[in-house]
């Protein structure tokens, strides 16, 4: 059976694909919409939105809550990516780091799956970096053309292909670490 992401993010979808493909893992894309509560930390976000996504499709799913996370900024935008996003954008965001020499930074995720009557379970991942100075690349999507991840050559995670991403990314850490669990529980299970 089909492993259910709910999420409205058709880049986020194309990212996880890529990974359950190298999983074995056969994934469906469901984007029946729900709440999403404000908190300080992902995991929070992420618990109720999949119980919710859950007991909508009665079947068993999963969602993610991802951020940016800025040093000097104190974690901002953190959970409140999205907004900041669509509010600020990548200009928005490097004038408020305009000066600044701490351009350290995170991206972190946070992934739940649920099966009905059951609680979530949380599986998260982050990688580490810089705001670059200006935007650089086109890929991917939100603040990818401002982030450098430490562990790569200096290129903006909109310089990489998905598969080079997919590579060190936050979204691709939860992910591994969520399938890894799961196919490890089908095989308990039969
Ligand atoms: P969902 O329906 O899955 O919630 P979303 O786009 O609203 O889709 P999030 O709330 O998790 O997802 O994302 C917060 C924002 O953080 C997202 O819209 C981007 O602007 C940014 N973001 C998250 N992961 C990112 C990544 O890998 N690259 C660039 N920006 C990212």
């Amino acid at each position: 059976m089909a492993l259910i992401f709910v999420t409205s993010n058709r880049h986020k979808f194309e990212e996880v694909s890529e990974i359950a493909l190298k999983h074995g893992v056969e994934l469906e894309h469901s984007d029946t919409p729900y709440i999403e509560i404000q908190a300080d930390e992902l995991e929070q976000v992420v618990r109720p939105s999949v119980q919710q996504a859950c007991a909508l499709l009665r079947q068993p799913c999963f969602a993610e809550d991802a951020g940016l996370f800025v040093q000097t900024l104190r974690g901002f935008p953190g959970p409140y990516s999205n907004f900041v996003f669509r509010t600020l954008g990548n200009e928005g965001l490097l004038k408020l780091m305009s000066g600044e020499k701490d351009r350290r930074a995170e991206f972190r995720s946070a992934v739940g799956y649920c099966e009905t009557g059951e609680k979530p379970r949380v599986f998260t991942g982050k990688v580490e970096g810089t705001i670059a100075l200006e935007t650089r690349g086109t890929r991917g999507f939100g603040f990818d053309p401002i982030f450098v991840a430490s562990e790569g050559d200096g290129r903006t995670f909109a310089e990489m292909p998905m598969d080079e991403k997919n590579r060190f990314s936050h979204r691709a850490r939860a992910i591994e670490a969520f399938f890894k669990w799961y196919k490890q529980r089908e095989k308990v299970r039969g």
